[in-house]
C-alpha cells in the first residue's frame, strides 16, 4: 500500500482526523468561523515543503474549538485539536495532540479536566467515572509512554492516553478509532452540559480554563518546532492568539502567580519545561480512575 517499511506512507495525514471531527460538530451544533480564524488561515513557513492548516470556530456552548495540522511530504506530520467551553460550563477541555516522524508518534489524547481530579472527587466522579471503560479500550493498543513531564499529570485526566507509538499505517488506524471515540464523548457531555447559574462558579470556571491555557502557552513541547519552522514572532502569536486564544483575554494572572516554583531571582520565568522533572515510569492511575502516583519511584 503506502510502500516503505510499514512507516509514513504518503497517504498519511491528521486532515481527516479533523474533517471528521469537525463533521462529527455540525450534526450537533452549528460552528461560526471564530474571529482567529481570519489572521492564522494563511501561515507563512521557513521550508516550502510544509504545510500548516489552521481553523477555529465557536458555537453555542463552545468558546473555541480549534485545530492545526503540520504535514511536511514523508516526513513530519503534527495533529493539535483542542476545544473549550465557554466559561458557564465546567466541561473538561478536550486535548489531541499528535508529533509524527517517521521514527514514533508522541501522542496525547484525553478530556484534560477543568479541576484536578485528585483534588476534585466530585469534578471526577461527575465526568470519569463512566467514561473508564475507555481507557481499557485502548490500554494495550496505545500503552502508557512512559516518564513524563511530571507538572502535565495535573492536567491529565484518569482516562488520558498518553503513548509513543511506532508510526504504521495500523495504529494510526488505533489512533483514529480512539480520536473519534474521545471526541464523540466531549460532544456527548456538551451537549448535555448545563449552564451553571452562580457567578461565583462561572469565575471559577473561567480561570481554571485561564490557568491551563497559561501553562500551555508558556510550556508547550510543540513551541521549539514552530519556533524554527514559521520564526519566533509567528509562533508566539500563534500560540497566544490562536492555539491557546484567551491567554490574554480570560484572565489577569501571569504565569508565575499560578506557577510561582518557575520564578526565578531575578522575577522571570524559568524557562525549562521541567522543575521537578520527569516521573511516572506507568500509568498513575487505577482502574476505578484513583490516583496511586508513581510506582516505580516509591
Ligand atoms: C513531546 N508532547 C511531548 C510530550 C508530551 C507532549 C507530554 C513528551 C515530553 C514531556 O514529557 O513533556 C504533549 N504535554 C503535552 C500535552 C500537554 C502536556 C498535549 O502537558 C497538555 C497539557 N507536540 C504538539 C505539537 C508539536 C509537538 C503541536 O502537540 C509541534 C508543533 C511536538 N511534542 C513535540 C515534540 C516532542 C513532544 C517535538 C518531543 C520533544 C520533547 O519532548 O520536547
Amino acid at each position: 500500500m503506502s510502500g516503505g517499511s510499514g512507516g509514513l506512507g504518503a497517504g498519511f495525514s491528521y486532515q481527516k482526523f479533523v474533517h471528521v471531527a469537525l463533521e462529527q460538530t455540525r450534526l450537533r451544533t452549528a460552528l461560526a468561523p471564530h474571529p482567529s480564524q481570519e489572521k492564522f488561515k494563511f501561515i507563512k513557513t521557513n521550508e516550502d515543503n510544509t504545510i500548516f492548516n489552521a481553523l477555529s470556530f465557536s458555537a453555542p456552548k463552545i468558546r473555541l474549538l480549534r485545530s492545526l495540522t503540520i504535514e511536511q511530504k514523508n516526513s513530519v506530520q503534527v495533529l493539535d485539536f483542542a476545544a473549550f467551553s465557554e466559561p458557564e460550563y465546567d466541561l473538561p477541555i478536550f486535548c489531541a495532540n499528535a508529533f509524527t516522524s517517521p521514527a514514533r508518534s508522541i501522542v496525547v489524547l484525553d478530556l484534560n479536566p477543568l479541576y484536578d481530579t485528585t483534588e476534585h472527587k466530585d469534578y471526577r466522579g461527575k465526568y470519569y467515572r463512566n467514561l473508564m471503560p475507555l481507557i481499557h479500550k485502548y490500554s494495550e493498543l496505545l500503552p502508557w509512554g512512559g516518564k513524563i513531564t511530571s507538572e502535565s499529570l495535573r492536567f491529565f485526566s484518569p482516562i488520558v492516553i498518553w503513548t509513543i507509538l511506532e508510526p504504521t499505517e495500523a495504529n494510526h488506524q488505533v489512533l483514529y478509532s480512539a480520536f473519534m471515540d474521545y471526541f464523540k464523548v466531549w460532544l456527548e457531555l456538551m451537549d448535555e452540559a448545563v449552564q451553571g447559574t452562580s457567578v461565583e462558579k462561572i469565575d471559577r470556571n473561567r480561570e481554571a480554563q485561564h490557568k491551563y491555557l497559561t501553562w500551555r502557552a508558556e510550556k508547550d513541547p510543540g513551541y521549539p518546532l514552530l519556533k524554527k519552522l514559521i520564526g519566533e514572532c509567528a509562533a508566539k502569536e500563534l500560540v497566544r492568539e490562536f492555539l491557546f486564544e484567551g491567554v490574554d483575554s480570560l484572565g489577569t494572572k501571569s504565569f508565575l502567580e499560578y506557577f510561582p516554583e518557575y520564578a526565578q531571582e531575578d522575577g522571570t520565568v524559568n524557562k525549562k519545561r521541567s522543575m521537578v522533572g520527569k516521573s511516572f515510569e506507568t500509568r498513575p492511575w487505577d482502574a476505578h480512575g484513583q490516583f496511586v502516583g508513581d510506582a516505580g519511584d516509591g
